[in-house]
C-alpha cells in the first residue's frame, strides 16, 4: 500500500482551490464531478501523493453531512493497492468493516472502497486501485 491522496472536505470549492494553489504554489491539475458520490473534486500533485479537495454537490452528499457535523477538514486518507478485491478479502478476514462489499468507481479513474472510521482510530480510510 502507498499513500495515494488525502481528502479534505471543503464548503466552497473555488475558494479552497485558490487557497491550496497559493499554499502549494501550483495549480490544480484536475477537477471532476463524481455524481454517484455527490461530490465535486479538485486535485493537486504533491510528490508521489495528491491532495483531493471535496465539496458536496447536493444535500444528500456525505461531504455535506460531514461538514455540518464536524466542519471543514481532513475527511479521508486513501491508500493505493495492487488488487483491491484481494485487499477487501484480507481486511474482512482481519475483522474490519468494509462500507461496501464491492468497489465502486470514484474520482481519478479508480476503483474505491471505504473502511469505517470507528475501526481505524477515527480516520476514514479509502482503498483505491487505478482502472487501466
Ligand atoms: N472521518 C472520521 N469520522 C467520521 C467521518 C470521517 N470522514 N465521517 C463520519 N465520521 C464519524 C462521525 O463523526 C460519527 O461519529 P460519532 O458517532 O462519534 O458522532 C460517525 O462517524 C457516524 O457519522 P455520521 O455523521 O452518522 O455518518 P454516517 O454514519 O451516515 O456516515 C460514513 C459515515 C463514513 C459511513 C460515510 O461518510 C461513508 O459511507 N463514507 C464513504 C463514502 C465517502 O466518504 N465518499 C466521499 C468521497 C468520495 C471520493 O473520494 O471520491
Amino acid at each position: 500500500m502507498h499513500l495515494d491522496h488525502i481528502g479534505i472536505a471543503v464548503s466552497d470549492l473555488e475558494s479552497a482551490i485558490s487557497t491550496y494553489e497559493k499554499l502549494l504554489n501550483r495549480t490544480c491539475y484536475k477537477r471532476e464531478v463524481v455524481a454517484k458520490q455527490s461530490v465535486e473534486t479538485a486535485f493537486f500533485k504533491t510528490g508521489e501523493s495528491k491532495v483531493e479537495l471535496l465539496a458536496a454537490t447536493g444535500s444528500e452528499s456525505v461531504i455535506q453531512k460531514f461538514i455540518e457535523k464536524r466542519g471543514e477538514g481532513l475527511h479521508h486518507v486513501a491508500f493505493e493497492v495492487n488488487d483491491i478485491e484481494e485487499e477487501i478479502h484480507r481486511l474482512k478476514k482481519e475483522g474490519f468493516t468494509l462500507l461496501s462489499e464491492t468497489p465502486s468507481t470514484g474520482a481519478d479513474n479508480k476503483k474505491i472502497v471505504f473502511l469505517h472510521p470507528k475501526e481505524s482510530n477515527g480516520v476514514l480510510v479509502e482503498l483505491c486501485q487505478s482502472i487501466d
